[in-house]
């Protein structure tokens, strides 16, 4: 009997791709088709895939033709299934012409001439584009800019930059104000200083417009009960960003934290710092907090007993430096923010059993390490980082205006969290004042 192997991510499977299944099964007796797993496509730079999975199993499987289906989630894995399922022909469509002749070593390697004129790609970009645009701080504009081009179904048509653009923004339109902005678009990302936030999101929400804000979304828990209640009534989007969440290697240590892997939390120390972005005179906590923030209320949970705040002031009256420290039932967490002031910008999260180290700057990682008492149990962890996480929170934002529900958002209990550190902050709450001359 011959075997025959062929592998595929069979987005919304088409004509195409059942021609080349087809063909496969007509090369031998016996057909095996690997269907690549979500966090593999994400891993070499596919994260436009509509379709889970499951769903695109369901499709192969559907078709008939595959005798055994197997996921394909690993560099390298080609060569064990070859070995292990005793394979005769590896097979793929003409776009991979010579990329697999390294398999000729192991078995017959075959590639089928592409079918023209059909691909998942054009199915995908036949969709209506969602219209956004892009408001605030120049910076984070551009980087949004650039990512939204990796992402399909997104067009950028205008913007709002707080200062000139020096470069070229492509087709996008330099809107002349906030209305203008809002009339060109579907969905907004809002990137200006926070105490701008609420107005600019109570604007869009109104002018039926989803909204991805950088975090804080607002300063008082009343605003943001607000805007939710807005955002729920017009049938709108409401979405904080904050990029770390949708970064790979982040979301993996999540994942492996709740399998237990160090135990019980005990604590939670993060770290964030910068010397080069204060020339917006920005207040360390309102540039880094969420950041910070986002670790601890997601591993601990928003309810802490108690917390002290010291903050160092400049002349101009804004914090470079701010440091927490907060209480809970079972441990505790600090984070240290700095606008002005620089330390090493770590993730440290321990626990009964062993501890995770996230090194410098772990807010945009694909690097982390668990540690144990016997460093031979020690387990190093890499991930591939798509635009510092942005690319994956514009599919995020995308897929929940489509499919009108949040997917892969921060949990509302840890915005309202976020809001309520800033708040209390604002109104000098419990805040340790150090007056730098
Ligand atoms: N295909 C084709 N004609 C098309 C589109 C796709 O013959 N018009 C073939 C591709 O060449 C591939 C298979 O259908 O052999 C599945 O295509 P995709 O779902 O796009 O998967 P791809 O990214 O090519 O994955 O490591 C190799 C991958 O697993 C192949």
């Amino acid at each position: 009997m011959k075997k025959v192997i062929t592998y595929g991510t069979f987005d919304l499977l088409h004509y195409g791709h059942i021609r080349l299944l087809e063909r496969a099964k007509a090369l031998g007796d016996y057909l095996v088709v690997g269907v690549t797993s979500d966090d593999f496509d994400k891993r070499r730079g596919k994260i436009n895939v509509q379709q889970s999975l499951v769903e695109r199993i369901k499709n192969v499987r559907d078709t008939g033709l595959a005798d055994e289906i197997i996921v394909e989630e690993y560099e390298g894995q080609k060569i064990d299934d070859i070995i292990n399922l005793g394979i005769d022909i590896f097979t793929l469509g003409s776009d991979w012409e010579g990329k697999f002749d390294y398999l000729n070593e192991y078995c017959e390697v075959h590639y089928l001439p592409r079918t023209e004129g059909v691909s998942s790609t054009q199915i995908r970009s036949t969709e209506r584009q969602l219209a956004l645009g892009l408001v605030g701080r120049n910076n984070e504009l551009i980087k949004m800019f650039k990512e939204a081009s990796y992402v399909n179904g997104i067009e950028i048509k205008a913007v709002l930059p707080d200062l000139e653009l020096d470069s070229d923004l492509g087709g996008a339109c330099v809107a002349s104000n906030y209305q203008e902005l809002l009339d060109m678009v579907d969905a907004v990302y809002i990137c200006s200083n926070p105490d701008l936030h609420y107005e600019q999101i109570k604007k869009a929400l109104e002018n039926n417009k989803h909204v991805l804000c950088e975090s804080p979304i607002v300063m008082k828990k009343n605003e943001l009960d607000d805007l939710y209640q807005i955002a729920n009534n017009k049938n709108c989007v409401l979405m904080e960003s904050i990029k770390t969440n949708y970064a790979t290697a982040y979301r993996r240590l999540l994942l492996l934290l709740k399998g237990g892997v160090i135990g019980d939390i005990i604590d939670v120390d993060a770290t964030c710092t910068s010397l080069s972005d204060n020339k917006d005179k920005w207040s360390s906590l309102y540039s880094w907090g969420p950041f910070a923030l986002l670790p601890i209320f997601q591993l601990l949970g928003t309810k802490y007993d108690s917390k002290n705040v010291k903050s160092i002031f400049n002349q101009d009256n804004i914090d470079t430096f701010t440091k927490i420290t907060f209480d809970y039932p079972n441990g505790g967490a600090t984070l240290k923010v700095g606008n002005g002031v620089k330390s090493e910008g770590e993730l440290i999260i321990s626990g009964t059993k062993g501890y995770i180290y996230v090194p410098a700057p772990w807010w945009k990682t694909d690097y982390f390490e668990i540690r144990y008492e016997n460093p031979n149990d020690n387990k190093k962890y890499f991930y591939t980082l798509n635009g510092e996480g942005l690319r994956n929170e514009l599919v995020s934002f995308t897929k929940s205006i489509k499919e009108k529900r949040s997917i892969d958002h921060i949990d509302s209990k840890i915005s309202y969290a976020i809001c309520e550190v800033m708040e209390e902050f604002n109104e000098s709450n419990n805040v340790t004042k150090i007056l730098k001359k």
